[in-house]
C-alpha cells in the first residue's frame, strides 16, 4: 500500500447546476478513497479566457493513497463520468478537477506538472485555497498561499 499523502485540488464548473456538479465531484472522489479533509466555500468567479458563463470554484484538501499518475487517471475518469466533453481550450465545462499540490512534491511529467503551473496567476484558485490552508508553502516559489494571494490582488 502506498503511503497516505495530502493533496490539494481545485474544482470548477460553469455548465448546468454548478453547485451540484461540484458536490457530485467531491462525492465521487470520496468513493475512490480520495478523502475530503477540508473544503472551501463556494466562489462564483469571472471566467478567465474566452467569454462564457461565470464559474463556481472551490478548493479542497484531501488525502489519498494514489500515486500522482494514478490520481490523474482517477480524476480524468470522474470528469468523464460526470459528463465532461472535450471543447475548445479553456471552454465551458461541467466539471474540471485540477491537481494543485501533491504533498510538497515537484513533479514534471509530459502529461502532469505539479504544483499546477497557474496557481500563482489565478485568483479563482488562490482565494479558495487561502481560506482552507493560508500557511501552506508553495514548494516551488517558497511562499505561503497568503503571500501569493497578496501579490496577485495587489
Ligand atoms: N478554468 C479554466 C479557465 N478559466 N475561469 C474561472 N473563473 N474558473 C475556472 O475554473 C477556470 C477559468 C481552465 O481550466
Ligand atoms: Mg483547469
Ligand atoms: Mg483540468
Amino acid at each position: 500500500m502506498n503511503k497516505k499523502i495530502v493533496i490539494y485540488l481545485s474544482l470548477g464548473s460553469n455548465i448546468g447546476n454548478r453547485r451540484k456538479n461540484l458536490e457530485l465531484a467531491v462525492k465521487e472522489l470520496g468513493k475512490k478513497n480520495i478523502k475530503l479533509i477540508k473544503l472551501s466555500s463556494l466562489y462564483e468567479t469571472e471566467p478567465i479566457g474566452p467569454k462564457q458563463r461565470k464559474f463556481y470554484n472551490v478548493a479542497g484538501k484531501f488525502t489519498t493513497n494514489f500515486k500522482s499518475q494514478e490520481l490523474l487517471e482517477v480524476i480524468k475518469n470522474i470528469e468523464k463520468n460526470l459528463g465532461r466533453k472535450k471543447t475548445y481550450h479553456w471552454g465551458p465545462r461541467i466539471i474540471d478537477i485540477d491537481i494543485l499540490f501533491y504533498g510538497t512534491q515537484i513533479i514534471k511529467k509530459e502529461n502532469l506538472t505539479i504544483p499546477h503551473k497557474e496557481i500563482q496567476n489565478r485568483e479563482f484558485v488562490l482565494i479558495p485555497l487561502k481560506e482552507i490552508s493560508p500557511k501552506f508553502i508553495h514548494p516551488v516559489y517558497k511562499k505561503t498561499i497568503t503571500t501569493l494571494c497578496n501579490i496577485i490582488i495587489s
